[in-house]
């Protein structure tokens, strides 16, 4: 169930890195109809990028916040059930893993990898349109 929250927002996330990226698309960076997981840990470090603002290596409660605020402005001006559910589904109770009210890079990598191995199912270490 875990998994599948994460999964479910995931895809999102590129709605809510930067406002550059627009379209779920983004996450396929080469656009050759896969996603890999180096794709993945690009996008993770966008995130941290965006919103870790004192480059500590962890979004901190505030940093925390803002992320969710951009993330429940995204779902208003841009209602798809994507980002309406990147809202929750991004939440603390999914990314902080041991409850210290820090996100880690090593927490989000943790989350978004049991993520994409739970899409992955052939395990071929590539997501492909239709998995996701
Ligand atoms: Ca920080
Ligand atoms: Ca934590």
């Amino acid at each position: 169930m875990r998994n599948l929250l994460i999964g479910s927002a995931f895809v999102s996330f590129s709605l809510l890195a930067a406002p550059t990226l627009a379209a779920a698309d983004d996450w396929d960076m080469d656009a050759d109809g896969t996603i890999t997981w180096a794709e993945v840990e690009e996008t993770r470090k966008r995130i941290f990028e965006t919103f870790d603002k004192d480059g500590d290596g962890a979004l901190d409660n505030a940093e925390y916040t803002a992320f969710d605020e951009a993330r429940a402005a995204e779902a208003e001006s841009n209602p798809t059930s994507l980002a309406k559910r990147a809202v929750a589904g991004l939440s603390r109770a999914n990314t902080d893993l041991n409850l210290d009210g820090r996100v880690t890079r090593a927490e989000m990598d943790t989350a978004m990898r049991a993520w994409f191995d739970n899409i992955d199912k052939d395990g071929d270490g590539v997501i492909t349109k239709g998995e996701y």
